[in-house]
Parts: C-alpha cells; structure tokens; sequence
C-alpha cells in the first residue's frame, strides 16, 4: 500500500514514519510513504501556496491551484485516482474500523493544511474526504496524517509480525486492553497478580477478559455500546454494576 501525503513540511512527515515498526514495514516495501511537497506546484514566482481570505479575517487561506496540480500530477503518475482525505477538526472522527476500511486501499493521498485552511474549491474539486483525529486544533494537518498512516498501516497484511499481531487488543471487540505485567515478580513491594504465575491458561484467559470488563466500564462505557460480548461478558458486567450500587 501506498501513501500520497501532500504537505508543505515533507521532512516532518517523513522523519516521524522512518522509524521502529512502520520504518520496517517501508524497508520491507509492504507500504511506501511519499512525501509530496505542495509549494513545487506552485506558479508564483516567490513560491506562495497561501493568500488573504476574501471577506477579511486573520490568517491565511491555502490556494487551490498548487493543491489541485500536485493532485492531478500523483494521478498522471499512477493511472488512476485515488482516494483524498483531508486532515481537518472538521472532519469524520478517525477510528479503528475506517483504519482498517482504508487499509484494503492500494493508494492513498493524505492532503496536510496549514494556515486558517484549504481554499474550499480544491476540496470540492479533488472530491475529499474529511478526517479529524480529536477535538483539538493542531499547527498542521502532518501529525493527524502520520497518526492515520500509523493506524492504517499496522492494518496492512505483513506490516505486524506474529508477536506484534493485531487480533487480542485494544479495540478488536470493542474493549480496552487488560493489564500486562512482566519481570520481576515483586517490584516495591507490588506483586503481579497470581492467576498469572498460576499457568493455568483458561483461568489467564478469564481473568484478562473481566479485566477488559471492568476498564471499559469504568474508563470508556461508551464502548460498551458496540462491544462484542457474549452471554458470560454480560454476567460479569452486572455482577460489576451491583458491587458498585453495593458500595455507593
Ligand atoms: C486535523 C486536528 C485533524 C485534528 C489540522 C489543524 C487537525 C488539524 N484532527 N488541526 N490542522
């Protein structure tokens, strides 16, 4: 799979995705990250991509030209047209289904804004679709498309291998992660809890399940809305909720 990104700041974008599991994945050539510097296209003898906004206002606004050129030039290269996201607090709220959906993708381009935005005909003109990765406002749209591309990839087959594989995590039934502990058995006076030196797998099992339960209840019940849970699940979940009622 292949990332477009479109971006004044290609350095940054490149030099966050170079390393650890996403930087094998790009030496391995199961996905490729091309940087794609915006202000090549522009036809402004001084190199400007951005102007004042029409109706006044603080800030300056991306031009559609460059955008739209540098667009048309990614399609003349591959043939074809690929996907547009746009990097924006406007956007769809970015999660791990529409990582996975976008991972089934061969291209795609990632546009970065900088500025008070993109002038609006680019988008309407490169038929984007809109992501935002929180409710915050960032300096640029680079970090939400390294996020994205992060996400994505690790969705890709052959990016993660046996040890680091995606099927019992966060979010694969729509629940947070259990605990995890590791050497040594006491660290200031803090044992790891015994059912996991018991070696015993079914109780392991059952142990690390009612502890995704319990921290999805308390830290994000409003995945419990969409989790995959099954009759023992609900149980447990029940038997959480009168405890509390219990205790106030
Ligand atoms: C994009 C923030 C996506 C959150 C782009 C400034 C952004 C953003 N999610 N902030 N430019």
């Amino acid at each position: 799979m292949k990332f477009h990104v479109m971006t004044l700041f290609p350095d940054m974008v490149l030099d966050g995705l170079n390393t650890s599991i996403i930087g094998r994945a790009q030496n391995e050539k199961i996905i490729e990250v091309e940087a794609i510097d915006i202000r090549d296209y522009t036809r402004d003898k001084h190199r400007h991509v951005d102007d004042y906004p029409y109706g006044g206002g603080a800030g300056m606004v991306m031009q559609a030209a460059p955008i739209c050129d540098c667009y048309d030039d990614i399609c003349r290269k591959l043939g074809k047209k690929p996907r547009v996201i746009y990097m924006t607090p406007q956007g769809k709220l970015f999660n791990q289904e529409i990582a996975k959906e976008l991972a089934k993708e061969d291209d795609l381009v990632l546009l970065c804004g900088h500025y008070e935005g993109v002038d609006e005909r680019a988008l309407e003109l490169l038929g984007t679709e809109s992501l935002s990765i929180g409710d915050y406002v960032l300096t640029g749209g680079e970090l939400p498309a390294m996020v994205v591309i992060d996400a994505v990839s690790r969705m890709v087959h052959g990016v993660l291998t046996n040890d680091e594989s995606a099927d019992f995590e966060s979010f694969e039934d729509n629940l947070l992660e259990y605990p995890q502990y590791t050497r040594p058995e006491v660290y200031k006076d803090l044992r790891v809890p015994e059912v996991l030196m018991s070696g015993h797998h079914a109780n392991i099992m059952k142990w690390r399940r009612e502890k995704s339960l319990e921290r999805t209840y308390e830290r994000r019940p409003d995945l419990l809305a969409d989790a995959n849970l099954d009759k023992k699940d609900i149980k447990y979940l029940s038997t959480i909720k009168s405890l509390e009622e219990q205790n106030g």
